[in-house]
């Protein structure tokens, strides 16, 4: 049986440009060596391909710097996709980019359009509802717009936290299936995963928290062997992807494609 929250038919990435190295970043842990990221990037479209999924590869966009992490542009549901408004003023411009894409795709496309602000990295949609972590890009106003217009569809919104100091919700934690996550043991800790079933990254490797899970495939960062090995005997096929430049950037597995079924 397909699960809306992690069978798709479609992915939609957007190659990395070179004003990357401009990025944002909450820490400088160094440039990011655009050849080298450009190298991850075709194999994480590889690893999605692999799937048999159709993935679109958009062209870089110089004027924004953060522009190869589809995800915080866009929410992309069965039943249609809510172009967003990244709290990040650098990146405001970007919902506008992806807009038409989704468009081309879905039947309905919905905007935010209040004073809001809501990014995709704070959205986990499992099979039984959203989960959206308020944080520095996301605040309450943002997620009471996109609640009022995903309602139409039938879907559940719960606020939660993202703990301090982190990017987004999902920089902590991922959906592995319908009824299990992977998270870290601070994010946890905060109750959030009550009901579900809950693998945490292994001590030291927190950073490899945001996976994806995608058809049959756990796609996560190269270099997490504790994590992997859990993975793995937990029955996951894992299959690992370089992820150094990106998390030069905090950047991790889920912000590089906005990943979808769509129902039109
Ligand atoms: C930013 O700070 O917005 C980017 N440098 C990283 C965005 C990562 N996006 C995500 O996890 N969804």
């Amino acid at each position: 049986m397909a699960h809306k929250s992690y069978s798709f038919t479609h992915a939609i990435c957007r190659k990395p440009s070179r004003s990357i190295v401009d990025g944002l970043r909450a820490v400088d842990t160094g440039t990011p060596d655009l050849d080298v990221f450009a190298q991850h990037h075709a194999d994480y479209v590889r690893a999605l391909r692999s799937t048999g999924a159709e993935v679109t590869v958009l062209d870089a966009l110089e004027a924004f710097p953060d522009s190869v992490f589809v995800e915080d542009a866009a929410l992309c549901l069965q039943e249609g996709a809510v172009i967003m408004r990244p709290g990040a003023p650098s990146r405001l411009g970007e919902a506008a980019e992806m807009a038409p894409h989704l468009e081309a795709l879905y039947g309905e496309v919905l905007r935010i359009e209040g004073d809001g602000f809501i990014e995709g990295g704070d959205i986990l949609t499992t099979e039984r509802e959203i989960l959206i972590g308020l944080s520095a890009r996301t605040d309450q106003a943002g997620v009471d717009e996109f609640a009022k217009l995903v309602d139409r569809w039938g879907y559940a919104v719960r606020i939660v936290d993202t703990p301090e100091g982190v990017l987004h919700f999902k920089t902590d934690c991922s959906l592995l299936d319908e009824e299990t996550v992977l998270a870290t043991k601070r994010l946890d800790a905060s109750g959030c995963f009550d009901g579900y079933k809950v693998l945490h990254t292994a001590e030291g490797e927190e950073a490899c928290a945001n996976t994806i899970r995608f058809n049959n495939l756990v796609i996560m960062p190269a270099g997490f062997p504790r994590t992997r090995d859990q993975l793995v005997a937990a029955g996951y096929e894992v299959r690992e992807v370089g992820n150094s430049e990106a998390a030069k950037l905090d950047g991790g597995m889920s912000c590089l494609s906005l990943r979808f079924s769509p129902n039109a």
